[in-house]
Protein backbone atom coordinates (compact mmCIF):
# COMPACT_ATOMS: atom_id res chain seq x y z
CA UNK A 1 0.00 0.00 0.00
CA UNK A 2 0.82 3.77 -0.66
CA UNK A 3 -0.50 5.14 2.30
CA UNK A 4 -1.42 8.98 2.30
CA UNK A 5 -3.66 9.13 4.68
CA UNK A 6 -1.30 11.12 7.15
CA UNK A 7 2.50 10.96 8.05
CA UNK A 8 1.08 9.61 11.77
CA UNK A 9 1.30 6.26 9.98
CA UNK A 10 4.96 6.27 9.56
CA UNK A 11 7.22 2.80 10.74
CA UNK A 12 9.88 2.61 12.97
CA UNK A 13 13.57 2.48 11.16
CA UNK A 14 15.83 -0.17 11.70
CA UNK A 15 18.07 2.39 13.64
CA UNK A 16 14.96 3.77 15.82
CA UNK A 17 14.20 -0.29 16.33
CA UNK A 18 17.77 -0.95 17.15
CA UNK A 19 18.28 1.79 19.46
CA UNK A 20 14.94 0.86 21.18
CA UNK A 21 16.01 -2.40 22.22
CA UNK A 22 19.00 -1.08 23.56
CA UNK A 23 17.90 2.02 25.76
CA UNK A 24 18.44 2.75 29.26
CA UNK A 25 15.04 3.18 31.56
CA UNK A 26 13.89 3.80 34.49
CA UNK A 27 10.84 4.74 35.87
CA UNK A 28 9.85 8.33 33.95
CA UNK A 29 7.26 9.24 36.40
CA UNK A 30 10.04 9.68 39.18
CA UNK A 31 11.67 11.83 36.39
CA UNK A 32 14.50 8.89 36.82
CA UNK A 33 14.43 7.58 32.79
CA UNK A 34 17.86 8.49 31.47
CA UNK A 35 16.74 8.18 28.16
CA UNK A 36 13.72 10.04 28.36
CA UNK A 37 15.83 12.77 30.60
CA UNK A 38 18.35 12.88 27.89
CA UNK A 39 15.52 13.88 25.09
CA UNK A 40 13.93 16.17 27.06
CA UNK A 41 17.24 18.33 27.46
CA UNK A 42 17.93 17.95 23.52
CA UNK A 43 14.00 19.52 22.91
CA UNK A 44 14.84 21.80 24.83
CA UNK A 45 17.93 22.75 23.31
CA UNK A 46 17.19 22.65 19.98
CA UNK A 47 13.88 24.82 20.34
CA UNK A 48 15.70 27.39 23.24
CA UNK A 49 13.15 26.73 25.16
CA UNK A 50 13.47 26.50 29.50
CA UNK A 51 12.24 22.97 29.65
CA UNK A 52 10.64 20.37 28.02
CA UNK A 53 7.76 17.25 28.62
CA UNK A 54 7.89 13.83 26.69
CA UNK A 55 3.67 13.26 26.40
CA UNK A 56 2.30 10.38 24.89
CA UNK A 57 0.12 12.28 22.14
CA UNK A 58 -0.12 15.99 20.29
CA UNK A 59 -3.65 15.88 21.72
CA UNK A 60 -1.76 15.74 24.97
CA UNK A 61 0.76 18.08 24.97
CA UNK A 62 -2.02 20.79 23.38
CA UNK A 63 -4.74 19.86 26.06
CA UNK A 64 -1.99 20.37 29.16
CA UNK A 65 -1.46 23.76 27.86
CA UNK A 66 -5.28 24.39 27.43
CA UNK A 67 -5.78 23.45 30.70
CA UNK A 68 -2.41 25.47 32.44
CA UNK A 69 -2.96 28.69 30.79
CA UNK A 70 -7.05 29.15 31.27
CA UNK A 71 -10.15 29.23 33.98
CA UNK A 72 -12.98 27.54 33.60
CA UNK A 73 -15.22 30.15 31.53
CA UNK A 74 -12.01 31.58 29.77
CA UNK A 75 -12.67 31.19 25.71
CA UNK A 76 -9.45 30.52 23.70
CA UNK A 77 -8.90 31.73 20.40
CA UNK A 78 -7.91 29.68 17.39
CA UNK A 79 -8.28 29.64 13.90
CA UNK A 80 -11.60 28.04 12.51
CA UNK A 81 -10.06 24.85 11.03
CA UNK A 82 -7.66 24.63 14.16
CA UNK A 83 -6.56 21.07 14.78
CA UNK A 84 -6.88 21.85 18.79
CA UNK A 85 -10.74 23.07 17.94
CA UNK A 86 -11.98 20.47 15.54
CA UNK A 87 -9.93 16.91 15.76
CA UNK A 88 -9.34 16.92 19.95
CA UNK A 89 -13.08 15.62 20.74
CA UNK A 90 -13.68 18.64 22.92
CA UNK A 91 -11.16 18.41 24.95
CA UNK A 92 -11.10 21.69 25.83
CA UNK A 93 -14.47 21.87 27.17
CA UNK A 94 -14.48 18.25 29.10
CA UNK A 95 -11.13 18.69 30.65
CA UNK A 96 -10.38 22.82 31.05
CA UNK A 97 -13.93 24.46 31.03
CA UNK A 98 -13.35 26.94 27.91
CA UNK A 99 -15.17 27.97 25.06
CA UNK A 100 -13.75 28.29 21.71
CA UNK A 101 -13.67 31.15 19.17
CA UNK A 102 -13.21 29.96 16.15
CA UNK A 103 -11.47 32.72 13.96
CA UNK A 104 -11.70 33.01 9.89
CA UNK A 105 -8.49 33.31 7.83
CA UNK A 106 -9.62 35.72 5.55
CA UNK A 107 -6.72 34.68 3.49
CA UNK A 108 -7.96 30.99 3.28
CA UNK A 109 -4.01 30.42 4.14
CA UNK A 110 -5.27 29.36 7.86
CA UNK A 111 -2.34 31.78 8.93
CA UNK A 112 -4.21 34.61 11.24
CA UNK A 113 -3.28 38.45 11.03
CA UNK A 114 -3.08 40.44 14.24
CA UNK A 115 -5.66 42.46 13.02
CA UNK A 116 -8.01 39.06 13.01
CA UNK A 117 -6.95 37.58 16.45
CA UNK A 118 -7.56 40.79 17.69
CA UNK A 119 -11.04 41.56 17.01
CA UNK A 120 -11.99 38.25 18.54
CA UNK A 121 -10.73 39.00 21.84
CA UNK A 122 -12.53 39.71 25.48
CA UNK A 123 -10.01 41.67 27.15
CA UNK A 124 -11.57 43.99 30.37
CA UNK A 125 -14.80 43.15 29.59
CA UNK A 126 -15.96 41.67 33.37
CA UNK A 127 -19.62 41.29 32.47
CA UNK A 128 -20.88 39.08 29.36
CA UNK A 129 -18.45 37.66 27.52
CA UNK A 130 -16.35 35.16 28.11
CA UNK A 131 -12.40 36.68 28.81
CA UNK A 132 -9.69 35.83 26.68
CA UNK A 133 -7.54 33.49 28.41
CA UNK A 134 -5.40 31.92 25.74
CA UNK A 135 -4.59 32.20 21.64
CA UNK A 136 -3.48 29.13 20.04
CA UNK A 137 -1.36 28.87 16.69
CA UNK A 138 -0.81 26.38 14.60
CA UNK A 139 2.40 25.61 12.10
CA UNK A 140 2.27 24.33 9.87
CA UNK A 141 -1.64 24.30 9.98
CA UNK A 142 -2.94 20.88 9.17
CA UNK A 143 -6.64 21.72 7.37
CA UNK A 144 -5.47 24.56 5.75
CA UNK A 145 -3.11 22.27 3.96
CA UNK A 146 -0.25 22.93 5.37
CA UNK A 147 0.66 26.13 5.23
CA UNK A 148 3.41 28.08 7.09
CA UNK A 149 3.84 30.70 9.37
CA UNK A 150 7.22 32.95 9.51
CA UNK A 151 9.05 33.40 12.48
CA UNK A 152 8.10 37.11 12.50
CA UNK A 153 4.54 36.96 12.14
CA UNK A 154 4.49 34.40 14.52
CA UNK A 155 6.64 36.71 16.82
CA UNK A 156 4.54 40.01 16.41
CA UNK A 157 1.37 37.88 17.44
CA UNK A 158 3.12 36.65 20.25
CA UNK A 159 4.50 40.13 21.49
CA UNK A 160 0.91 42.20 20.99
CA UNK A 161 -0.55 39.06 22.69
CA UNK A 162 1.75 39.30 25.81
CA UNK A 163 1.13 43.16 26.13
CA UNK A 164 -2.30 42.89 26.64
CA UNK A 165 -1.30 39.68 28.91
CA UNK A 166 -2.49 36.73 26.96
CA UNK A 167 -0.74 33.57 26.89
CA UNK A 168 0.10 31.98 22.88
CA UNK A 169 0.60 28.38 22.76
CA UNK A 170 1.96 27.00 19.46
CA UNK A 171 0.61 23.26 18.29
CA UNK A 172 3.44 22.68 16.25
CA UNK A 173 2.77 19.16 15.31
CA UNK A 174 4.69 19.66 11.89
CA UNK A 175 7.07 22.55 12.66
CA UNK A 176 9.98 20.55 11.14
CA UNK A 177 8.25 20.43 8.30
CA UNK A 178 7.81 24.08 8.67
CA UNK A 179 11.00 25.02 9.21
CA UNK A 180 12.24 22.93 6.20
CA UNK A 181 10.01 25.41 4.14
CA UNK A 182 11.39 28.67 5.27
CA UNK A 183 14.74 28.12 6.31
CA UNK A 184 14.01 29.54 9.58
CA UNK A 185 15.06 27.13 12.60
CA UNK A 186 12.13 25.40 15.15
CA UNK A 187 13.94 27.64 17.70
CA UNK A 188 12.94 30.99 15.85
CA UNK A 189 9.82 29.72 14.58
CA UNK A 190 8.16 29.43 18.12
CA UNK A 191 11.09 32.33 20.05
CA UNK A 192 7.88 34.03 21.81
CA UNK A 193 5.50 31.66 22.55
CA UNK A 194 4.83 30.99 26.08
CA UNK A 195 4.30 27.02 24.97
CA UNK A 196 4.78 24.53 21.61
CA UNK A 197 3.77 21.01 20.84
CA UNK A 198 5.69 19.10 18.94
CA UNK A 199 5.12 15.67 17.34
CA UNK A 200 8.10 12.79 17.31
CA UNK A 201 5.20 10.36 15.68
CA UNK A 202 4.21 12.43 12.47
CA UNK A 203 7.17 13.32 9.68
CA UNK A 204 9.86 12.49 12.27
CA UNK A 205 9.01 9.21 12.10
CA UNK A 206 8.98 7.67 15.91
CA UNK A 207 6.47 5.31 16.72
CA UNK A 208 4.98 7.20 19.56
CA UNK A 209 4.83 10.70 21.21
CA UNK A 210 5.12 14.47 21.41
CA UNK A 211 7.32 17.10 23.30
CA UNK A 212 5.45 20.07 25.35
CA UNK A 213 8.07 22.77 25.81
CA UNK A 214 8.13 25.90 28.08
CA UNK A 215 9.53 27.55 30.75
CA UNK A 216 10.91 25.46 33.83
CA UNK A 217 7.41 26.22 36.33
CA UNK A 218 5.48 25.47 33.39
CA UNK A 219 6.92 21.95 32.71
CA UNK A 220 6.38 21.12 36.27
CA UNK A 221 3.44 21.66 36.35
CA UNK A 222 2.13 19.97 33.17
CA UNK A 223 4.17 17.41 34.53
CA UNK A 224 1.41 17.01 37.30
CA UNK A 225 -1.47 17.32 34.50
CA UNK A 226 0.45 14.79 32.18
CA UNK A 227 -0.05 11.88 35.50
CA UNK A 228 -3.92 13.46 35.92
CA UNK A 229 -4.41 12.63 31.97
CA UNK A 230 -3.06 9.16 32.71
CA UNK A 231 0.06 9.81 30.71
CA UNK A 232 2.82 8.72 33.41
CA UNK A 233 4.40 6.17 31.34
CA UNK A 234 7.77 4.45 33.73
CA UNK A 235 9.97 3.32 31.57
CA UNK A 236 9.05 4.85 28.44
CA UNK A 237 12.77 5.11 27.30
CA UNK A 238 12.22 2.61 24.81
CA UNK A 239 10.01 5.03 23.28
CA UNK A 240 12.17 8.02 23.84
CA UNK A 241 14.83 6.14 22.13
CA UNK A 242 13.78 6.12 18.83
CA UNK A 243 12.31 9.97 19.45
CA UNK A 244 15.65 11.15 19.60
CA UNK A 245 16.93 9.80 16.33
CA UNK A 246 13.23 11.34 15.11
CA UNK A 247 14.37 14.48 16.87
CA UNK A 248 18.45 14.49 15.82
CA UNK A 249 18.25 12.76 12.61
CA UNK A 250 14.86 12.84 10.55
CA UNK A 251 14.87 17.14 10.11
CA UNK A 252 17.64 16.14 7.82
CA UNK A 253 16.09 14.28 5.27
CA UNK A 254 12.49 16.29 5.49
CA UNK A 255 13.14 18.49 2.59
CA UNK A 256 12.06 15.22 0.38
CA UNK A 257 8.64 15.07 2.14
CA UNK A 258 8.03 18.35 1.35
CA UNK A 259 9.41 18.42 -2.25
CA UNK A 260 7.50 14.77 -3.01
CA UNK A 261 4.57 16.82 -1.68
CA UNK A 262 5.21 19.78 -4.29
CA UNK A 263 5.55 17.30 -7.15
CA UNK A 264 2.20 15.50 -6.61
CA UNK A 265 0.55 18.72 -6.23
CA UNK A 266 1.74 19.81 -9.39
CA UNK A 267 0.74 16.32 -11.06
CA UNK A 268 -2.49 16.92 -9.20
CA UNK A 269 -2.97 20.50 -10.93
CA UNK A 270 -2.75 19.07 -14.72
CA UNK A 271 -5.83 16.88 -14.46
CA UNK A 272 -8.94 17.63 -15.12
CA UNK A 273 -11.71 17.17 -12.39
CA UNK A 274 -9.77 18.11 -9.56
CA UNK A 275 -8.49 21.08 -8.33
CA UNK A 276 -5.55 22.89 -6.31
CA UNK A 277 -3.08 25.70 -6.64
CA UNK A 278 0.37 23.79 -6.21
CA UNK A 279 2.17 27.20 -5.18
CA UNK A 280 0.75 27.03 -2.03
CA UNK A 281 1.82 23.55 -1.11
CA UNK A 282 4.47 24.58 0.81
CA UNK A 283 5.37 21.34 3.12
CA UNK A 284 3.90 17.45 3.18
CA UNK A 285 0.27 18.10 2.96
CA UNK A 286 -2.18 18.58 -0.11
CA UNK A 287 -5.67 19.18 -0.11
CA UNK A 288 -7.43 19.09 -3.43
CA UNK A 289 -11.03 19.92 -4.38
CA UNK A 290 -12.85 17.48 -6.58
CA UNK A 291 -14.66 19.34 -9.15
CA UNK A 292 -15.67 16.67 -11.19
CA UNK A 293 -19.60 15.91 -11.53
CA UNK A 294 -19.32 12.32 -12.54
CA UNK A 295 -17.13 10.79 -9.36
CA UNK A 296 -17.31 12.50 -5.74
CA UNK A 297 -14.24 12.64 -3.14
CA UNK A 298 -14.88 9.40 -1.18
CA UNK A 299 -15.67 7.46 -4.51
CA UNK A 300 -12.01 8.72 -5.66
CA UNK A 301 -10.30 7.33 -2.63
CA UNK A 302 -12.36 3.93 -2.77
CA UNK A 303 -10.91 3.09 -6.28
CA UNK A 304 -7.75 4.82 -4.96
CA UNK A 305 -8.02 1.62 -2.45
CA UNK A 306 -8.55 -0.67 -4.64
CA UNK A 307 -5.88 -0.17 -6.65
CA UNK A 308 -3.48 0.23 -3.48
CA UNK A 309 -3.22 4.05 -2.69
CA UNK A 310 -4.57 5.05 0.42
CA UNK A 311 -5.65 8.74 1.12
CA UNK A 312 -8.18 10.93 2.70
CA UNK A 313 -11.59 12.55 1.71
CA UNK A 314 -13.04 15.77 4.27
CA UNK A 315 -16.33 16.08 2.07
CA UNK A 316 -15.55 17.02 -1.46
CA UNK A 317 -11.76 17.17 -0.61
CA UNK A 318 -9.04 14.62 -0.52
CA UNK A 319 -5.98 15.03 1.45
CA UNK A 320 -2.88 13.33 1.05
CA UNK A 321 0.17 13.62 3.35
CA UNK A 322 4.11 12.42 1.63
CA UNK A 323 6.33 10.98 4.80
CA UNK A 324 9.26 9.01 4.75
CA UNK A 325 7.63 5.30 3.79
CA UNK A 326 6.06 7.54 0.44
CA UNK A 327 9.42 7.81 -2.25
CA UNK A 328 9.07 9.54 -5.59
CA UNK A 329 8.56 6.68 -7.60
CA UNK A 330 5.35 6.02 -5.05
CA UNK A 331 4.22 9.98 -6.06
CA UNK A 332 4.23 9.35 -9.99
CA UNK A 333 2.65 5.84 -9.16
CA UNK A 334 -0.13 7.84 -7.80
CA UNK A 335 -0.02 10.42 -9.72
CA UNK A 336 -1.09 8.17 -12.80
CA UNK A 337 -3.91 6.08 -10.90
CA UNK A 338 -5.18 9.66 -9.74
CA UNK A 339 -5.33 10.75 -13.62
CA UNK A 340 -6.71 7.04 -14.84
CA UNK A 341 -9.45 6.83 -12.45
CA UNK A 342 -10.84 10.58 -12.52
N1 LIG B 1 -3.37 15.08 13.26
C1 LIG B 1 -3.89 13.86 12.66
C2 LIG B 1 -5.40 13.78 12.79
O1 LIG B 1 -5.78 13.98 14.10
C3 LIG B 1 -6.14 14.77 11.92
C4 LIG B 1 -3.46 13.80 11.22
O2 LIG B 1 -3.56 12.72 10.63
O3 LIG B 1 -3.05 14.83 10.67
N2 LIG B 1 -1.95 18.96 16.06
C5 LIG B 1 -2.00 18.80 14.73
C6 LIG B 1 -1.79 19.97 13.85
C7 LIG B 1 -2.25 17.54 14.19
O4 LIG B 1 -2.31 17.41 12.87
C8 LIG B 1 -2.44 16.44 15.06
C9 LIG B 1 -2.79 15.07 14.53
C10 LIG B 1 -2.37 16.66 16.43
C11 LIG B 1 -2.14 17.94 16.91
C12 LIG B 1 -2.61 15.57 17.45
O5 LIG B 1 -1.61 14.62 17.50
P1 LIG B 1 -1.90 13.18 18.13
O6 LIG B 1 -2.55 12.38 17.05
O7 LIG B 1 -0.54 12.68 18.48
O8 LIG B 1 -2.77 13.36 19.30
Amino acid sequence: MIDLRSDTVTKPTAAMRKAMAEAEVGDDVYAEDPTVNLLQEKAAEIFGKEAALFVPTGSMGNQIAVKLYTNQGDEIVIEERGHIFNYEMGTPAVVAGVMIRPVKSQTGSGILTWAEIESALHVNQPYYACPTGLICLENSHNLAGGTVMTATHCAEICDRAHEIGIPVHLDGARIFNASVALGESVAELSKNCDSVQFCLSKGLGAPVGSMLLGTKDFIEEARVWRKRFGGGMRQVGVLAAAGLIALTETPKILHRDNENAKRLAEGVANLKGVSIDAEKVATNILIFDVTSENISASEICARLKEQGILASAFGNSIRMVTHYDVSREDIEKTLQILSSII
